[in-house]
């Protein structure tokens, strides 16, 4: 064994020579990476005994993509582009060997040997799209001479990855090797060899790219078709052009066409900002008073209580990766509309063939329904869905601490509410933590994980991880009211709600926010929660604009008529000019100037308010840092990843400009528009949240 470079190996094994990249955790291709595939297969061609090369890596995986933090840095090292034409211009086969995840531009080193062979459980993908990137090393102009060009943009405008049966079949992979993976590899290059099977250089081959030549239609059907979910992102329509290239250019010149948009994704806000995201989504596990290590609760069975849309889409997400779940209901018609839902939404997806029958059995298997909360005593943990009261949770708690088993965890899906109140209820505080879920739980990333002053370390490391087991985002906060991302859309509901006083109509307030990239705008939402959340028939005298709204029946999408209209079996909003003159008279009778408000005044009114709130949210410690609200408000209420969040989104404007915003602002209303004391300073200090 020769060590090329600290972190590459170079040995020969009766003529085949094995290069290994050990570069933890992921092999990423950092300039030390880099050098080490120039430097061992420079060696190994010159080699005169070594007559065909197999490239593996140690550890969890496969090289998973370009280094993300050296992106864009300028960094030291061999070019990629240089060890790729070195790979293909080899005269002597490579083979390259994969295992976990060959991503990005390790799916792009791969896509340069001559072929690849990987284990049952390897993914193979050009996830780029994810990071607002496209695939630059090569990997637009190759992977569509393979499986040709409509899939080709498939993976790459949505960035998941094949499994190895999967990549196999679709020819991205040329064999499945069963046992050790290097013995496998070397077995295949003897093969090779022996078989005098040639050199195939994935860029030679046109046949699966010509005959899309001259049909536009082609990727104007699979614009219009991904239309709705690429909206506002610029990298699914960079990959499309790219696609378009490889399509009707000669390779090299597409090759340069990919150089180009990549390097003007890669320069550009939206990539910076996913990028961020990125690293933000993996820090928010890491919390700096709990450590990595601290031992975890087993969960192997879990409670919910509450079958209704947060419980059953939480009893989802357990039983979703086997663990069983006792759901409990007061009455037996709740609890056959809740499992009715469950099986419902597993069948739908089972239609879109992403699940077996046999897995909605298994899964529906898994739940165990009851009307009695005793069958949750020997539950290891167990979660509260049921309805917004204190003083019903509190019960709740007080008759789960008396019949759970000692040891286990007590959870509330609570949205706002205090997490210490609930916790004094039981003899267990050090138990109790809040883990509220988004609406649909069973889609939605994020989990709010609210840890009270008693509760315990492992209690919180067990949150954490559970929420990774199942596929979520968990992100900490301490207890306030409405936690972090609640607590920072009351301010901007506040703004959207005067907008719309001062002339503003609701449809134009959620054109501007869906303009920027939310889904949604907030009166929409309203429509969509109910405007008659909190509100109360028998006090209600018309003295606010949602009073005068639900007097007059409008109540949101369930009645057809809120600040919108539908039509029946519609979610489609319809703008209604008597709600528009509702909103006009009531601002009069409150003595409210209407005015043109513009476009940019009322993003910046309902966004600025966040940030502001935000900036309080970390001077008081609740969350932890500021990407950790980001992720909340990218993964639990649909910020644009494209944009970074709230926080990140404030750095990119500047403090400073942002503060002066609230100083025109506040004119109308000083109190609202007093800038947190750590904005202010970070502002006149010329900083950023960190
Ligand atoms: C690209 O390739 C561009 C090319 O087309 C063109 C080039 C010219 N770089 O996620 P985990 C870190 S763009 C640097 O928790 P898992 C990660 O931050 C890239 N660091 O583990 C974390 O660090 P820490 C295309 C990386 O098992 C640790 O590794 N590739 C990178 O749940 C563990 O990560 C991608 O987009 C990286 N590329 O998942 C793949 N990847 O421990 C991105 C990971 O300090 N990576 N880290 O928090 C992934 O999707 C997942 O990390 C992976 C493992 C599936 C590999």
């Amino acid at each position: 064994m020769t060590a090329i470079n600290p972190v590459t190996d170079l040995d020969v094994r009766e003529g085949i020579a094995v290069l290994t990249l050990n570069s933890p955790p992921v092999n990423a291709l950092s300039g030390a990476v880099r050098d080490g595939l120039h430097d061992g297969f420079q060696k190994a061609i010159n080699d005169p005994a070594v007559k065909a090369i197999v490239l593996v890596c140690a550890g969890r995986t496969f090289i998973a993509g370009a280094d993300i933090t050296e992106l864009g840095t300028g960094a030291k090292g061999a070019s990629l582009p240089d060890v790729q034409s070195m790979m293909e211009a080899s005269p002597k086969p490579i083979v390259a060997a994969i295992h976990g995840t060959a991503l990005g531009g390790g799916l792009e080193v791969a896509l340069c040997c001559h072929y690849r062979v990987a284990v049952a459980t390897a993914q193979l993908g050009l996830p780029e799209v994810k990071l607002g990137l496209l695939p630059g090393a090569g990997g637009t102009q190759r992977l569509p001479r393979i499986v040709g060009p409509e899939m080709a943009m498939e993976m790459m405008c949505l960035g998941d990855p094949l499994v190895a049966p999967e990549a196999l079949k679709v020819g991205l992979c040329d064999e499945i090797v069963s046992g050790d993976l290097t013995e496998g590899g070397v077995a295949f290059a003897k093969k090779l060899l022996a078989e005098k099977r040639p050199l195939v250089r994935v860029r030679d081959n046109d046949s699966r790219v010509t005959p899309a030549r001259g049909k536009p239609e082609i990727f104007a059907s699979f614009r219009k078709t991904h239309e709705r979910k690429n909206r506002g992102f610029l990298a699914p329509e960079y990959i499309i052009r790219c696609v378009e290239a490889a399509v009707n250019l000669p390779f090299d010149d597409g090759i340069k066409r990919e150089a180009e948009l990549f390097r003007e994704l890669l320069s550009g806000p939206q990539s910076a900002a996913q990028r961020y995201m990125f690293f933000a989504e993996r820090q928010a596990a890491k919390i700096p008073d709990v450590p990595a290590d601290t031992p975890l609760i087993p969960i192997n069975r879990a409670g919910v209580l509450g079958a209704g849309t947060m419980g059953g889409g939480i009893t989802m997400n357990l039983v979703n990766v086997g663990i069983p779940v006792t759901i409990v209901e007061t009455s037996q018609e709740a609890l056959d509309r809740g499992l009715k839902v469950i099986r419902t939404n597993y069948e739908n997806t089972a239609r879109k063939g992403r699940l077996t029958q046999a897995d909605v059995e298994t899964r529906m298997g898994l739940i165990t329904p009851s009307l009695d909360m005793q069958a949750l005593a020997s539950a290891d943990m167990v979660v509260e869905a049921v309805f917004e009261n204190m003083e019903l949770k509190k019960e709740i708690f007080r008759k789960l601490d008396a019949i759970c088993k000692p040891g286990a965890i007590l959870a509330t899906n609570t949205s706002a509410l205090d997490i210490n109140a609930i916790a004094a209820q039981t003899k267990r505080p050090e138990y109790v933590i809040g883990t509220h879920y988004f609406s649909p739980a069973n889609v939605m990333k994020l989990v709010e994980v609210v840890r009270g002053d008693k509760t315990a370390k492992n209690v919180i490391a067990t949150a954490m991880a559970l929420s990774k087991r199942i596929g979520k985002i968990g992100v900490l906060s301490g207890v306030c009211y409405g936690f972090i991302g609640n607590r920072m859309l009351f301010g901007r509901n506040v703004q959207a709600n005067r907008t719309i006083l001062e002339g503003a109509s609701p449809a134009r307030v959620d054109k501007v926010l869906t303009d920027f990239g939310f889904p949604m705008g907030p009166f929409a939402m309203s429509d969509l929660a109910g405007v008659d959340v909190g509100w109360n028939a028998k006090t209600s005298k018309g003295e606010t604009l949602r009073d005068r709204l639900c007097e007059a029946g409008r109540r949101g999408q369930k009645t057809n008529a809120g600040y919108y209209d539908y039509k029946p079996g519609d979610r489609t909003p319809i703008p209604n000019e008597d709600v528009v003159a509702m909103i006009r008279e009531f601002a009069a009778s409150k003595q409210i100037r209407q005015r043109d408000v513009s476009d940019a005044e009322i993003l910046d009114r309902c966004l600025i308010p966040m940030v502001n709130e935000g900036a309080k949210i970390l001077s008081e410690g609740i969350a932890i840092r500021a990407s950790d609200i980001d992720t909340v408000w990218v993964h639990g209420y649909g910020w644009p990843v494209y944009r970074g969040g709230p926080m990140h989104w404030a750095n990119s404007m500047g403090l400073d400009k942002l503060v002066a915003r609230m100083q025109e602002f506040a004119a109308d209303d000083a109190a609202f528009w007093t800038p947190a004391p750590m904005l202010a300073e970070l502002a006149a200090k010329g900083g950023g949240f960190k």
